[in-house]
């Protein structure tokens, strides 16, 4: 559209709002257009970076009247491509909505601007002495609104829970254009629907979050860091057990060898002399008591055959250092254009799964590296599938498909989730019925067209 002739509807937007940032510059639409999926090739109408509510309000109106949809954007770090506009929609970036509004030190909140990063919502309540706890390797890059939109877990979930945990409040701009303030931070609040809770996880299909109360919490305990090296699949759970069995544990993270090759050969230093098949980056407090229970855990282990070896951080930089590995696998794969699979069961149903899955992936990816790894500690794996340098993407995606779909039954016949925390988006929709059922998904619809009539809210995400 940038090149051809004005759009009249973005006249009108121009008009109605003379101060509003809006860009049709073509390297702004490629950039804004996209998330971390590079599946999609962006095809946005306009980037619109409002500054204040009202804005959002008028830009929704506006997209009600000329019919034009309406995706919602923060840091687009997103794998599930719920933050794509590839088909002339508005991008509606919150990047200029990212200040602190206010802190309550007695309601321990602090209230944002969507568009903050998590990182500086971190940092703000660091500054006050407190913490916001959800934690995830995009810390620097994804915001807010972006982690309400997906409930964004990450790595602490086993101590912490989800972003979903953390919300005393949000303040949402329906598919309609109207202002609905919810939660209102109150600790105890039984008076009906809790609407908040719709928001966080709809993908940007109800509303626009532009504002919201964090809940915060006192400080972690200063920690230590213990890496674990697994002979098995099976020893996994057991190693989980043993430790949480003693230990209150901040973390309890696992990858196989594959993805530390990966990790390493993107500059991250070996941490055994030699290779185990899988590893456990697993976080506790550092008192005196913790580690003996830590030590104990680790000796029994070792007894049972189920640990080979294992290091303790003895330092900040080495607990960094351990944790890079866990956290730079993302990174280190991004250019095989892997496919994405974030699956969760319960855990008392993740040994029969894991046997399942792995045998079922073996034998349906004879010919793709596929690299595990994930939040063990809370039933979740992440699988990244590599595409050979050689494949076409197309043909690629389409082999993946195939076999995500024999995953999905699999994850449906363990009661699991297609998607633990990236969201559905467009990459996990034609899978959303193996986790959801067909009432369950009539009763989304339905919420849908209640808070967003004309449908404008990211169509085309989570369901058609
Ligand atoms: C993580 O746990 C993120 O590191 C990304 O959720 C997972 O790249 C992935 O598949
Ligand atoms: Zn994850």
């Amino acid at each position: 559209m940038s090149d051809s002739a004005p759009d009249p509807r973005l006249d009108t937007l121009r008009r109605q709002l003379p101060g509003l940032r809006l860009t049709t510059d073509p390297a702004e639409l490629e950039h804004y257009g996209r998330d971390w999926t590079r599946r999609w090739v962006p095809a946005p109408l306009a980037i619109a970076l409002p500054t204040s509510v009202d804005e959002v309000q008028a830009i929704v109106r506006w997209a009600n009247a000329e019919g034009v949809a309406i995706v919602p954007s923060g840091g687009r770090t997103g794998l599930s491509g719920g933050a794509v506009a590839a088909s002339g929609e508005l991008v509606l970036s919150l990047e200029r909505m990212s200040k602190v509004i206010g802190f309550d030190a007695v309601d321990r909140t602090l209230t944002v601007q969507a568009g903050i990063p998590l990182q500086a919502a971190q940092d703000a309540a660091r500054e006050h002495g407190l913490q916001y706890p959800v934690d995830f390797a995009a810390r620097g890059s994804c915001s807010i609104g972006g982690n309400i939109a997906t409930n964004a877990g990450g790595i602490r979930v086993l101590r912490y829970g989800n972003t979903r945990e953390w919300i005393a409040g949000l303040t949402l701009v329906t598919g309609s254009g109207e202002l609905l303030e919810l939660g209102r931070s109150l600790v105890k609040n039984s008076s009906g629907y809790d609407l908040r809770h719709l928001a966080i996880a709809s993908e940007g299909t109800l509303g626009i979050v532009v504002e919201a109360s964090l809940k915060l919490t006192d400080p972690p305990p200063p920690t230590n860091v213990m890496l674990l090296a697994l002979p098995s699949f099976e020893a996994l759970m057991q190693v989980f057990e043993a430790f949480r069995s003693r230990l209150q544990l901040q973390a309890f993270e696992f990858f196989t060898d594959l993805a530390l090759k990966h990790v390493l050969a993107h500059g991250a230093q070996a941490p055994f002399a030699e290779v185990h098949p899988f590893y456990v980056v697993t976080e506790f407090a550092s008192d005196e008591a913790s580690e003996a229970e830590a030590l104990a855990a680790f000796e029994q282990c070792m007894e049972q055959g189920l640990v080979s070896d294992g290091v303790i951080s003895g330092s900040d930089a080495q607990a960094a250092q351990l944790w890079r590995l866990r956290e730079g696998i993302t990174e280190s794969l991004a250019r095989y254009v892997p496919y994405k699979n974030d699956v969760s069961v319960r855990l008392s149903a993740m040994p029969a799964f894991l046997a399942e899955a792995q045998s079922l992936l073996a034998k349906e990816y004879p010919q793709f590296e596929v690299v595990w790894f994930g939040h063990i500690g809370d039933g979740n794996l992440h699988i990244n599938i590599l595409k050979p340098d050689g494949l076409a993407l197309e043909a690629f995606v389409a082999d993946c498909e195939r076999v995500t779909k024999l995953l999905a039954s699999t994850l449906q016949a363990h009661g699991g989730s297609i998607s633990a925390e990236h969201g559905i988006g467009l990459v996990k929709k034609p899978y959303l019925g193996c986790t959801r059922s067909d009432a369950e998904i009539a009763a989304m619809r339905g919420i849908k067209a209640v808070l967003d009539p004309n449908g404008i809210m990211n169509p085309g995400k989570l369901f058609d």
